[in-house]
């Protein structure tokens, strides 16, 4: 098999840094495309090529398909890693790439189309003999079945949207008045998010564990599973901590889920990455939710218990290559703990930080990785999702991985912006989520309202500061761009310039 010469990472931040190290360590060249707003930033200084791909809006710049197909020939790059989020599911692109002869590095456009589809995806699933959560089998066209079902189903009962995923359109309804008003909302919501108002409905599970499995396929239809990630401790649909193994799952409750998985995925005619959710209910109940049709944002977890290189992977089976990976050797050792750093304010309803990081010590040591895209000195741009780096650790066990996150992200300073990484000590650290006591309901529950511990507002990560003085000289500048003023001042010259959180 011939293996690419040149990709082009049709993303940014620290998924694109992720995609071009595995490009660079199978010997291929990574070329970034950047907005005007990215100029600077760390994807670009790391590829070797980069292509400026337009405005700083991402419909005009890293949506826009067009100006990517451009880029691509341009550089002559021979395949488009979409990474997540902006076109990574989008199954016009992958149908353009198809036809333009260029490799999409994810599942082929009818794949894609048929999993991105809700109830098609129901459909499927129920047809393979999967279970589905009891709801809905198609979109009605008369508004009375909506009423006959619920009243089937019994209520609670969830309205969701066809075209759906990540919660949008979604509206939980507890009693039959409520029905009309939230089927209306649902239609409004979907509508203006997909441009498809199609809703259906689905038994209300209460307070679920989300549960998810990794697979990986060729274009041949070899297919396995790389064990679950734990994906409950999430906010507003927005995943905050990811772990693996599950603190949930048995053995024997794991090889039937993962047998379910790779079922399902062989069910939809799945090639390369992607990841099969589940709702996991009190009884242990599973039921198939939805299909993730990319590389996710907690991928490292995986990567860390499992030793399975993903992105190398996707790119293996993306240039044809057969899956070298046998189930039966595949083992899950150790624990893995993921915190994502966004570039929010946790104290004022995560409302986005974005600005001049002022200065940056990251944790190091045994057992950590750090998937980050940013570095000291540059601007947080507003434009985009507000993921800065993700922190992951691996430990022997999970109590030893909790410790070693706490400690991590004790030695994480970032001034300048307000991130997540306060509200992520208190959320290692509380008595449930110690005892492996998580589901969807976590957050709402325990850390509403949540605020800085009176007193703490920025003193370790001035201590941290002052600690790591000297290292300020020493950070990365990326080639080419002249050094900024703040970046040759240590944090005491600056001081004045930065507001500590609550003060504001
Ligand atoms: C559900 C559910 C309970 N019952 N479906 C949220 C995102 C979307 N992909 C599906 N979601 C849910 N579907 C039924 N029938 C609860 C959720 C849900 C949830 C799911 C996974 C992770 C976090 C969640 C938070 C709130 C609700």
């Amino acid at each position: 098999m011939k293996m690419f010469k040149k990709i082009l990472i049709a993303n940014r931040g620290e998924i694109a840094v992720r995609i071009i190290r595995a490009c660079r360590e199978m010997g291929i060249s990574p070329v970034a495309v950047y907005s005007e707003a990215d100029r600077a930033a760390l994807h670009v200084a790391l590829a070797d090529e980069a292509v400026a791909i337009g405005p700083a809006p991402a419909v005009e710049s890293y949506l826009d398909m067009d100006r990517i197909v451009r880029a691509v020939r341009e550089t002559g790059a021979e395949a488009v890693h979409p990474g997540y989020g902006f076109l990574a599911e989008n199954a016009d692109f992958a149908r353009c790439l198809e036809k333009e002869g260029i490799v999409f590095i994810g599942p082929r456009s009818e794949a894609l189309e048929l999993v991105g589809d809700k109830v098609r995806a129901r459909q499927t699933m129920e047809k393979a003999g999967i279970p589905i959560i009891p709801g809905m089998k198609s979109v009605p066209s008369d508004a009375g079945e909506y009423i006959k079902a619920a009243r089937a189903l019994g209520f609670p009962v969830i309205v969701k949207a066809s075209a759906g995923g990540g919660g949008k359109g979604m509206r939980v309804v507890t009693e039959e008045k409520g029905l009309g008003p939230a089927l209306e909302a649902g239609r409004r919501e979907a509508k203006s998010a997909f441009g498809d108002e199609s809703v259906y409905l689905e038994r209300y599970i209460e307070e679920p564990r989300h549960i998810e499995f990794q697979v990986l396929a060729d274009n041949s239809g070899r297919t396995v599973h790389l064990f679950e990630r734990e994906c409950s401790i999430q906010r507003r649909h927005q995943k905050i901590v990811e772990e693996t193994p599950s603190p949930a799952l048995d053995d024997a409750l794991r090889l039937k889920m993962g047998e379910t998985a790779v079922k399902a995925m062989r069910a939809a005619g799945y090639n390369n990455a992607g990841t099969v959710e589940f709702l996991l209910d009190k009884d242990r109940n599973f039921y198939f939710l939805e299909v993730n049709a990319r590389l996710q944002v907690e991928h490292p977890v995986t990567e860390l218990v499992t030793g399975v290189d993903l992105v190398r992977r996707q790119i293996l089976v993306a240039a044809g290559e057969p899956l070298a990976l046998k189930q039966g050797d595949l083992r899950q050792r150790g624990h893995a703990i993921e915190c994502r750093i966004y570039a929010e304010d946790p104290a004022a309803n995560f409302l986005p930080s974005p600005g001049r990081i002022l200065f940056l010590r990251e944790p190091k040591g045994p057992g950590l990785r750090l998937d980050s895209g940013i570095y000291g000195g540059w601007d947080v741009p507003i434009y985009y999702d507000p993921i800065l780096a993700k922190l992951v650790v691996w430990a022997e066990n999970r109590e030893l991985a909790c410790r070693r996150m706490a400690a991590a992200l004790d030695g994480f300073a970032v001034l300048g912006i307000h991130t997540t990484i306060d509200f992520l000590k208190d959320v290692i650290r509380h008595p449930e989520f110690r005892a492996g006591r998580t589901n969807t309901a976590f957050i709402p529950k325990y850390f509403d309202g949540w605020t800085r511990p009176p007193g703490e507002e920025g003193e370790l990560p001035l201590a941290l500061a002052a600690a790591a003085i000297d290292e300020m000289g020493r950070r990365t500048r990326p080639k080419g761009r002249p050094r900024a003023k703040e970046e040759t001042a240590g944090p005491w010259q600056t001081l004045g310039r930065w507001r500590m959180g609550g003060a504001d």
